[in-house]
């Protein structure tokens, strides 16, 4: 079996890591966060700008802290427009700093330039040994996470369980976080369930593109599984809100087009809507949801703590479509497993406004 589908298959197990891993370093995260008003800016690149993303919304829902994500590179070279005026009360914002090597170019620079103006890091990765892990005064370390393949996988999917985790021990939400001991056996039966449902829609090249539809804290979930399906079978794949997806997207709609949609409880009439209407345009539908979708994650675990789950059926589909198209989901084109760039500017006067 590739790395790319053991990874998939073998994610439960690094949850159960994650779990342990959250509950140990809260201490430290609580000493690091510090003061309520503090902001807290998450980052990474590519996967785990997305793993901001969905963590970040975790952090408002569940813990309550004014909490934004960028992706490093832009907190980098424009941080100020992205930031400029959001209040800090004189406070140094947090930065969760999210990378699965912990060596990416722009994510250990944007630390560099946060440790620089006085703010503190946390480090999310999982390698411990990296230079991000060095950089920071404490985070999320999850080695069981660590990945062969280029296209993350269990490494996203453990990291955000962690994140997940760490949000609900954080706000106090101590039945969530009972409830999440169960995600890692939930996984394993949705995979037994799901993986050949998963299989037959990747193997059916009538297919042309992809949509991935999530709103709150699913839109970053929606954005990585579109990123999976773009990395692994170089396929057409875009992310929406599910409202945002009427307003023009919908134009593409034919019967060659597949849309997810990863439904949330309280505005599943909404979100079903959207996915209704694009069927009797001719698309093709697939529903993940707790219960009575094409995906039932049938977890009992609530909403704010099952983001993890929407993952491995997307997972699974673009791993399929890859083998379809003859293509290696351990080798995607162009891509590799880290990006390091020279990010020195070589017109350093010339480049202030
Ligand atoms: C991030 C990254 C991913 C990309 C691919 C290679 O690296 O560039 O964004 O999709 O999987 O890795 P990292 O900073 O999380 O190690």
């Amino acid at each position: 079996m590739s790395h790319t589908f053991h990874e998939i298959m073998t994610q439960p197990e690094s949850w159960r890591n994650a779990l342990q891993e959250a509950e140990r370093v809260l201490p430290d995260w609580r000493a690091v966060l510090g003061r309520e008003d503090t902001l807290v800016i998450f980052t990474g690149c590519g996967s785990t700008y997305h793993l901001a993303q969905t963590a970040a919304s975790l952090f408002r829902v569940l813990v309550g802290r004014r909490a934004v994500a960028l992706p490093g590179g832009e907190l980098v070279l424009y941080g100020e427009e992205w930031l400029w005026g959001i209040p800090r009360d004189g406070q140094p914002a947090v930065l969760v700093a999210i990378s699965r090597s912990g060596s990416t170019t722009e994510t250990i620079r944007a630390v560099e330039i946060h440790q620089a103006s006085g703010g503190q890091v946390l480090a999310v990765t999982t390698r411990p040994d990296s230079p991000l892990a060095a950089m920071a005064r404490a985070g999320l370390i999850l080695p069981a996470g660590r990945e062969e393949s280029v296209v993350q996988t269990r490494s996203f999917s453990s990291m955000l369980v962690g994140l997940n985790a760490i949000a609900a021990l954080l706000g106090g939400h101590s039945q969530l976080w009972r409830a999440m001991q169960r995600l890692p056996e939930a996984a394993e039966r949705l995979i037994d369930r799901y993986l050949p449902l998963a299989r037959s829609i990747g193997e059916d090249l009538s297919i042309q593109r992809f949509y991935f539809l999530g709103s709150g804290a699913r839109y970053g979930l929606a954005s990585e599984a579109s990123l999976k399906m773009k990395e692994l079978s170089l396929s057409p794949s875009e992310p929406f809100p599910f409202l945002e997806f009427r307003h023009g997207p919908m134009s593409t709609v034919d019967e060659a087009t597949m849309i997810v949609g990863m439904i949330s409880d309280r505005h599943r009439h909404h979100e079903m809507a959207v996915l209704k209407e694009m069927q009797s345009l001719g698309a093709r539908i697939l529903s993940i949801a707790e219960q009575d979708a094409t995906v039932a994650l049938d977890s009992g675990v609530p909403l704010a703590g099952r983001g993890a789950l929407y993952l491995p059926v997307p997972q699974l589909m673009a791993a399929y479509r890859a083998l379809a198209r003859g293509l290696d989901p351990d080798r995607p084109r162009h891509l590799s497993a880290v990006v390091t760039l020279n990010l020195e500017d070589p017109n350093e006067e010339r480049s202030k406004p």
